[in-house]
């Protein structure tokens, strides 16, 4: 059975895209393809390990996908992609994932966050023939899957600098916050620490109030932690919590707090609210990781990590809106604070 039918009396929430060029390959549709490359069918997979909608990271990693599809078969080649999300209930993905390697409609499963890794092996043990490309985790030495993952490190750093920096613009106490969605280990081992160590690279009294909204949607309840951090003093706010993102700056708008967008460029969302962008090139890598494979050149076994030097790792600082949000001393600060990271002048290795 394929992966697509089971899922599909959910049909309303999956976002189905074929892209087919049978310039060369009329009629050879569902042959397997191969990892060698050229002159064969390929039809790739991504398991969405959420839903797609408002989290930046799978909209960045499905359209990453499929824009080298798209541009591997204007080039004669015949290729397609299905996008399929697996929910929110985090214990089903694992079943998912199994169902699509069984179904052998996918030559290649594209997947995204550090729980996949994991959940890859065990399923890669079952159905040794399917190859896999993850991003955003780890998993080395597993000759069917080939990972990239960020120095997230360097993100919630730069995040914490500038959070820590306009909180000592605004002459608040030297405490700003985190809203996540839920604890897992690069959140509590990397994110948060990242955070907080990039805040007291300003000040060593910072503090960081750390709160779980435990959903990465519930916008009500984001907003509601939002409204008690921002009554306890806190004026910036850092939130990695998907589409509840959206309760945390809406309640910081209404009460005159600010925050830090994690993952994409989030001057837009709230123009003046949102004084920070640390982001991930997520569609870049999602783009180059894809043609890698369709070229046959993607390094199965091996893991990957990419930081700020390697471009993967961002503070967007070009945008008029930060500059329009931020005082021209604080925008000074922060571009030194990340020129050090370029230099190599600022190590922050190991996220
Ligand atoms: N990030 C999202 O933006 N949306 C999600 O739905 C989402 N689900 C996640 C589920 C698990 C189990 C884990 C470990 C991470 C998830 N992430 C999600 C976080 C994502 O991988 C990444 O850490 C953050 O986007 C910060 O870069």
């Amino acid at each position: 059975m394929k992966a697509g039918s089971i899922f599909s009396h959910r049909l309303h929430r999956h976002l189905y895209l074929y892209l087919f060029s049978a310039l060369l390959c009329m009629g050879c549709g569902g042959e397997q393809g191969d990892a060698s490359g050229t002159g064969t069918t390929h039809s790739i997979g991504v398991f969405i390990p959420g839903v797609l909608s408002g989290s930046a990271v799978y909209e960045m990693l499905a359209s990453g996908v499929q824009k080298a599809v798209e541009e591997f078969a204007s080039s004669g080649e015949e290729a397609r992609v299905l996008v399929i999300e697996g929910g929110y209930n985090q214990a089903e993905w694992e079943t998912k994932v199994s169902v699509m390697a069984a179904s052998r409609s996918y030559d290649l499963i594209v997947s995204s966050n550090p729980s996949l890794p994991v959940i890859v092996n065990n399923v890669s043990a079952k159905f040794p023939y399917q190859r896999f490309l993850l991003l955003d985790g780890e998993l080395e030495g597993n000759s069917s899957v080939y990972s990239m993952r960020y120095n997230q490190r360097e993100q919630a750093y730069m995040a914490g600098y500038i959070a820590a920096l306009q909180t000592e613009e605004m002459n608040g106490e030297r405490r700003i916050g985190l809203i996540a969605a839920q604890e897992y280990p690069v959140m509590n081992q990397i994110i948060l620490p990242g955070y907080l160590e990039g805040a007291q690279a300003v000040n060593d009294l910072f503090q960081v109030e750390f709160r779980l909204v435990g959903n990465w949607f519930d916008a009500v309840k984001a907003g509601e932690l939002a409204a008690d951090l921002i009554a306890r003093g806190v004026n910036v706010i850092l939130c990695v919590s998907g589409s509840a993102n959206e309760g945390v700056v809406q309640t910081a708008e209404n009460l005159g707090a600010k925050v830090v967008w994690f993952d994409v460029n989030g001057y837009g969302v709230r123009p003046g609210t949102v004084i920070g962008s640390a982001v991930l090139r997520q569609e870049e890598a999602a783009y180059f990781q894809t043609m890698r494979y369709l070229k046959g050149e993607l390094p199965f076994g091996k893991a990957e990590a990419v930081g700020v030097k390697d471009g993967y790792v961002d503070f967007i600082q070009d945008d008029p809106r930060y500059r329009a949000a931020l005082s021209f001393a604080v925008r000074e600060k922060q571009a030194l604070m990340i020129k050090r990271i370029h230099s190599g002048d600022l190590l922050l290795p190991g996220g």
